[in-house]
């Protein structure tokens, strides 16, 4: 089985992103699975662009998308990704759409194909806070979703992709800021490794 895992570049004038973390850390085998990694810029064309072609040319049997969340008080098993991007602050690239629909015409949304309760299940079971986000935002993450889950759709329906974000690192957080929730990255990690366990199951 292979899994193609992303991860986002920082973005928004932060220096670490935990996705791009976490996707470094994570190991090329899994349990019966290879992972494929790929980094993806913060950008909305280019992203899923490149996740596209990665997609055509590795033909996964899933595919996980890594992306960070700030503020959230745990891991996020994203359950949709709606056709709007609608961006408060530039990506990388200085694309700042507003109101866009991803595809015109296309549906107004798609569902994750993840099996997203067991997912968040196996990563609570492991110790690590998670539950099911019914947004994914309008920005690159949203988009990067819409984009992939239209292309499966189209292309490889057999392939199953969804989207996890996940909360600050202790070290993106200034000192005094206490009561923001973070998660170091041995915790994210594992929160992740539980969720491929869960897709693999599947
Ligand atoms: N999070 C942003 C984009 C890149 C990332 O890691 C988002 O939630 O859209």
């Amino acid at each position: 089985m292979k899994i193609l895992v992303t991860a986002f570049e920082p973005f928004g004038g932060q220096a670490l992103n935990p996705a791009q973390q976490a996707l470094a850390a994570l190991p090329d085998n899994f349990n019966q699975a290879r992972l494929e990694k790929l980094l993806l810029p913060t950008a909305f064309h280019a992203s899923a662009e490149e996740a596209i072609d990665a997609i055509r040319r590795i033909r996964p049997d899933a595919v996980l998308l890594l992306g960070q969340a700030g503020g959230r008080v745990g891991i996020t098993v994203e359950r949709v990704a709606i056709n709007i991007d609608d961006a408060d602050i530039p990506d990388n690239r200085g694309a700042k759409p507003t109101d866009q629909p991803i595809i015109k015409g296309g549906p107004a949304a798609y569902f994750s194909t993840l099996p997203i309760k067991k997912m968040v299940q196996s990563i609570n079971e492991s110790g690590v806070p998670a539950f099911i986000s019914n947004t994914a935002g309008t920005y690159v993450c949203n988009h990067l979703l819409y984009q992939v889950l239209h292309l499966l759709r189209q292309e490889q329906p057999a392939c199953r992709a969804g989207f996890v974000h996940l909360p600050w690192l202790p070290e993106q957080v200034k000192e005094g800021k206490a009561e923001v929730f973070t998660l170091p990255l041995d915790k994210q990690v594992k929160g992740i490794q539980a969720a491929l366990h869960a897709i693999i199951q599947a």
